[in-house]
């Protein structure tokens, strides 16, 4: 359970460098606006904003590797993150890192991996998406870097993005669990195979219901790790509920299944941070996507029906 007296520090990281389709960089306004402040604040909390890192927008900046697109820009900024996340975690705040395509992730889990290792502390993620963001440069058919964070995270990847944090592995492949799988490519598929990753697609979730699937990760997570990150790509749930997303896939989770997972997180004590990847306000309808997620997100931390 978390402890409500501690404070909630809101980083926004409006990168849009990772991916193809553009908006994402307005994301952390567009939760501002749904009041993901105000929503935490009500059950508690202190919230400090301390506003958004600024990254330099596409516009100045050169493509340069078209399997890495905008390789220096997302390595320099995710150093900038994960410094700052770190910092925040060593003085016992939660932080809330709203971005942003998932390239954030990059950064927040680099900081998390660093504030971990210092400590002693075995860090676990659960990373809820519709895909699986383990390519590398060597498998990606894009060249986005949003589809990379996973695979950076375990040590697969570039060595200027792998580094960030300091030079280790900052997650052990059999301390992730990924939740929402629909769209997976070949590389990825591989990846997960090998590393014998935890990973439940949308079959999984048909099948067992998430319920079942839930309490299997936490449990496993429970008995194995100290520090628990929770990474909402917010593309990993349905598009009829959250269309402002960069890359919707149809077939995803749905209104219940994401807050019933979230007020499960939220009675775990290991949970000690947050990502919110992918809101895309001009995908969006009237920002119900940011509402959504915010609301979500409050679930994670302890707002509930009764
Ligand atoms: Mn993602």
């Amino acid at each position: 359970m978390l402890d409500k007296s501690q404070r909630v520090r809101l980083i926004g990281f409006p990168i849009d460098l990772g991916t193809d389709r553009r908006g994402v960089d307005m994301g952390p306004s567009a939760m501002r606006i749904a009041d993901i402040d105000l929503r935490l604040q009500a059950l508690g909390y202190s919230v400090i904003d301390e506003g958004d890192i600024p990254i330099r927008n596409i516009e100045i900046q050169e493509e340069q590797h078209a399997r890495l697109k905008y390789l220096p820009e997302v390595a320099e900024m995710s150093h900038v993150l994960s410094t700052r996340v770190k910092d925040v975690l060593d003085s016992g705040e939660f932080p809330l890192i709203i971005g942003g395509d998932h390239s954030m992730s990059i950064g927040s889990l680099a900081g998390i991996g660093a504030h971990c290792k210092e400590n002693d502390k075995t860090l676990g993620v659960i990373w809820i998406d519709a895909h699986a963001d383990m390519n590398t440069a060597e498998t990606t058919p894009s060249g986005n870097i949003h589809g990379m964070p996973l695979a950076i995270a375990m040590g697969y990847g570039d060595s200027s993005l792998t580094s960030i944090g300091g030079d280790f592995r900052k997650l052990d492949p059999r301390n992730l669990a990924i939740i929402g799988l629909r769209s997976i490519d070949p590389g990825e598929r591989l990846l997960i195979k090998e590393l014998g990753v935890a990973a439940y697609t949308m079959f999984d979730i048909d099948k067992l219901g998430m319920h079942e699937v839930a309490t299997r990760i936490l449990e496993e997570m429970s008995r194995s790790v100290d520090h628990l990150h929770i990474s909402f790509d917010v593309d990993g749930v349905d598009p009829d509920i959250a269309p402002g997303v960069g890359t919707p896939v149809p077939g995803g989770l749905t209104f219940r299944e994401t807050h019933l997972f979230m007020e499960m997180i939220s009675r775990i004590d290991a949970y000690a941070s947050l990502d919110v990847a992918e809101v895309n306000p001009i995908l969006d309808v009237r920002n119900k996507t940011a509402e959504f997620a915010a609301d979500v997100v409050a679930s994670s931390m302890g707002k509930r029906i009764l």
